[in-house]
């Protein structure tokens, strides 16, 4: 009987031994992740805060002074980019320290792959230089990809995709292709992400000024226009109707950009309202970019940038560009589009 106590008791005791480190260990363990998760929190926090280290000389801002020929913001207070709205200097010293990744995607589908060799060449002169840039590209044509040296801390990854017979499926399909690229590897590698059309062309300097939560381009041949005249969908049965007597800007879809999860979002949201019209046989009147108008209207972009960011060869130098840094080129639509 004494025994049995004593054995009892030691078992007991045992057991409460065991508990204890168990429950210390998974503790510590929940404390490290949980401090982990806030660390990464803050990170992304911090992300967004606009240091500016010591002794960094720029040109006293001014606000009387500046832009008067055209709107520099919108109602709800985003900043319209337009030469002479910022100071590289002053935007370099904060940005560069925080040693950001912009990812670049660029969709170089059956013959649009010979427009990349320009792409590349003049993103590499212009755009965001001095940062971290890893650009995307997706083809049906890996064998034909042209071979452009890049500069420090800029990449280039091909992505291999299947050939499709509708420039329409090209162009609404990037989308899902988008969504996949950051969900599967992007949200955990960048900060950033810009998806830009390949038959383009930099001219001028595309750097830090255009980074922020949600970003997006006025299109060339929409920004003086009244908004009923601006070419959304009008059909109430698509999902990216948008009612005459509404609207804001025509955005393009030739540029998007902004924080991966921002630009997730859009993408994702995109792609699910495309796949319902699918479902009931409408195709928007300009495809995805029929869908972009009407999430950036019910979700406003934190920063829009003019049409210095997304002109076209075919116009001349408006009076009110005072620059122009990366413009669509000419193309024969027959010739290079599959359909
Ligand atoms: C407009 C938009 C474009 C897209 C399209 C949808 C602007 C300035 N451009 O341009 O972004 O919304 O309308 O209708 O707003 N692509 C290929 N291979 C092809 C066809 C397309 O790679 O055979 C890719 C390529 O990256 C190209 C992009 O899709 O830059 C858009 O196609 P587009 O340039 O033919 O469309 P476009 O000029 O009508």
């Amino acid at each position: 009987m004494k025994r049995n106590i004593y054995l009892f008791v030691l078992v007991l005791a045992e057991v409460l031994i065991i508990g204890c480190i168990y429950y210390g260990f998974v503790s510590s363990w929940f404390s490290v992740v949980k401090q982990r998760n806030q660390m990464q929190t803050f990170t992304r926090l911090l992300d967004r805060h606009l240091e500016l280290p010591k002794g960094v000389n720029y040109k006293q801002p001014d606000i009387l002074n500046g832009r008067k020929d055209v709107v520099t913001v919108t109602p709800w207070l985003a900043p319209i980019v337009w030469e002479g709205t910022f100071d590289t200097n002053v935007l370099d010293a904060i940005y560069k320290p925080k040693k950001i990744t912009v990812a670049t995607t660029v969709f170089a589908m059956g013959k649009y792959i010979r427009f990349l060799k320009d792409f590349l060449e003049t993103a590499e002169k212009y755009y965001m230089v001095g940062y971290r840039v890893r650009y995307f590209i997706f083809t049906d044509r890996p064998e034909e990809m042209p071979v452009v040296p890049l500069g420090q801390d800029r990449n280039l990854t091909t992505i291999t995709v299947p050939s499709l017979n509708r420039w329409q499926d090209i162009s609404l399909g990037r989308m899902l292709q988008l969504e996949q690229l950051i969900e599967n590897q992007l949200v955990h590698e960048v900060e950033y992400i810009f998806s830009l059309d390949v038959d383009t062309k930099f001219h001028g300097h595309w750097g830090a000024e255009t980074l922020d939560r949600l970003v997006a381009a006025v299109h060339h041949s929409f920004y003086n226009y009244p908004r009923d005249q601006f070419t959304y969908e009008r059909r109430p049965e698509s999902q990216a109707y948008i009612p005459y007597g509404q609207g804001d800007y025509y955005y393009c879809a030739a540029m998007v950009g902004g924080k991966v999860e921002e630009v997730y979002r859009l993408v994702q949201t995109c792609r699910i309202q495309l796949d319902i019209d699918k479902s009931n046989s409408i195709e928007a009147i300009w495809q995805e970019e029929s869908h972009f108008n009407h999430y950036l209207l019910y979700n406003k972009p934190s920063k829009v940038l003019s049409p210095e960011y997304m002109w076209i060869d075919l116009y001349g130098q408006a009076q009110e560009l005072k620059v122009i840094r990366y413009s669509h080129v000419l193309k024969n639509k027959t010739e290079v589009r599959p359909n």
